[in-house]
């Protein structure tokens, strides 16, 4: 069911597995600073260890091979490259992540690379971060960085993931990095996010020899009732969220709800950089995970809607309904709205309390469900035509969860807190024996 060239992949970001966020001269993230102040993250857990990926690459890209996994989608902590964000190249940052291609390389499996998964360099966001009009500029060279380095052993690139969580999480309500609650910047930090993706893609064409594409976090969004109040909001949920950054960049338009949603907050952006931004990918990565289901709230600003939680339905722990049919709809709805682009399922997964290790067996059985059923769901979408190329399970290991810290887990791999040991879940077992099966068919 699923092409013969499909990629079986896991994702992981930089921040959330790495560990020793400082080492070999690295320059500190926002995230480094987010999470050390006291307050922001559950637990006051931060990003220092990790999963000690950092020290442990290569026993971790072992693990990918026991998995019989073809692809890995992995992010590069921008400041390990260049500690002040701009300007002078770290060689020992580089380094650590050419040696993590080369051995991806060397057991098949394809590297996708994605080059912001959210740890900007602290030294930008003092000099105001996504903010500040020359934050593009910053990206592009940073991603030039990268493009020469490591394009001959890198076919896969993502510019951003999830602009979307940078600019409304990290800049509206203040709950992940910068941390910063400015209604008023909000639009201005998607649009920078927006004018650096089409930055680095053109950084791209001119250097790079492979694909290039962004990752959007996606989700359906429903009326809780049949109530006008109610669709209105999920109408505007589903611009806020799944059409603010495609719009721009697929039609050449933001969608006009979001003038609505932000009056006087929403500038007037010039022609010009909207042409710039307007450009089709080589794919989009979508992040998948759960549907909204969406109540009228006009206590919520700037929205005036906000996400319920179901009832009687199966929750991960995230509190995210396990909806399975958003996916195939998230897929289709795409092809109708932006036409057939080339598709990646760049994150699926699912947060549970797994059950203890009894007997050598972590056994996740919610998880595996989640996986089987959303995998079907994929496939809905490719017999009806869809161009999807690729799957990734979010994610290769319990890990860093943001605001949430370690506290909430997608992994297909447990990471002991103590000692960093590595156990494979019931979950990287029957993923092995799906991705063979689909391999050897
Ligand atoms: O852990 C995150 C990831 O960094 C981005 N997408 C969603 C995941 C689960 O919340």
């Amino acid at each position: 069911m699923f092409p013969a060239n499909f990629l079986w992949g896991a994702a992981t970001s930089a921040y959330q597995i790495e560990g020793d966020p400082l080492a070999a001269g690295a320059g500190a993230s926002i995230w480094h600073q987010f999470a050390h102040q006291p307050g922001r993250i559950a637990n006051g857990d931060t990003g220092d260890v990790a999963c000690g990926h950092y020290r442990r690459w290569a026993e971790d890209v072992a693990l990918m091979a026991e998995l019989g996994l073809t692809a890995y989608r992995f992010s590069v902590a921008w400041g390990r490259v260049m500690p002040n964000g701009s300007g002078a190249v770290n060689q020992a940052g580089l380094d650590f992540y050419r040696r993590l291609i080369d051995a991806l390389c060397e057991r098949g499996i394809t590297p996708m690379l994605t080059l912001y998964h959210w740890d900007l360099p602290q030294a930008l966001q003092e000099r105001g971060g996504w903010q500040h009009p020359d934050s593009p500029a910053w990206f592009a060279d940073y991603a030039e960085v990268l493009i020469r380095a490591v394009d001959d052993r890198v076919p896969l690139w993502i510019t951003l993931n999830e602009p979307w969580v940078v600019t409304v999480p990290g800049h509206l309500e203040g709950i992940h990095a910068p941390g910063l609650q400015n209604r008023a910047a909000t639009p201005r930090v998607a649009h920078h996010l927006l004018l650096a993706h089409a930055a680095a893609v053109t950084v791209y064409r001119a250097l790079g020899r492979h694909q290039i594409g962004l990752a959007v976090n996606l989700e359906p969004q429903f009326p809780v009732s049949a109530s006008a109040a109610d669709q209105a909001a999920a109408h505007r949920r589903d611009a806020f969220i799944n059409r603010w950054f495609l719009d721009p960049l697929l039609l050449g338009s933001y969608p006009p709800e979001l003038r609505e949603i932000f009056g006087a907050d929403w500038p007037d952006f010039p022609a010009n950089e909207l042409a710039r931004i307007h450009g089709i990918p080589d794919f989009i990565g979508v992040n998948y995970y759960s549907r909204g289901l969406v109540q009228a709230d006009t206590t919520e600003q700037p929205l005036g809607a906000r996400r319920v939680k179901p009832q009687d339905a199966p929750c991960t722990t995230m509190g995210w309904e396990v909806y399975p049919a958003g996916l195939t709809e998230t897929l289709l709805g795409l092809r109708e709205r932006y036409g057939n682009v080339p598709l990646y399922i760049t994150e699926n997964g699912a947060a549970f309390i797994d059950a203890d290790l009894q007997a050598g067996v972590i056994n996740d059985a919610a998880r595996v469900n989640y996986l089987e059923t959303h995998l079907r769901a994929a496939q809905m979408a490719l017999a009806q035509g869809v161009d999807l190329r690729g799957y990734f399970v979010w994610s290769l290991f319990d890990n860093f969860e943001w605001a949430e810290g370690y506290a909430q887990r997608f992994g297909l791999i447990q990471i002991d807190p103590l000692n960093g040991r590595r156990t494979f879940k019931r979950s990287a077992h029957w993923y092995r024996e799906f991705i063979q099966s689909e391999i050897n068919r």
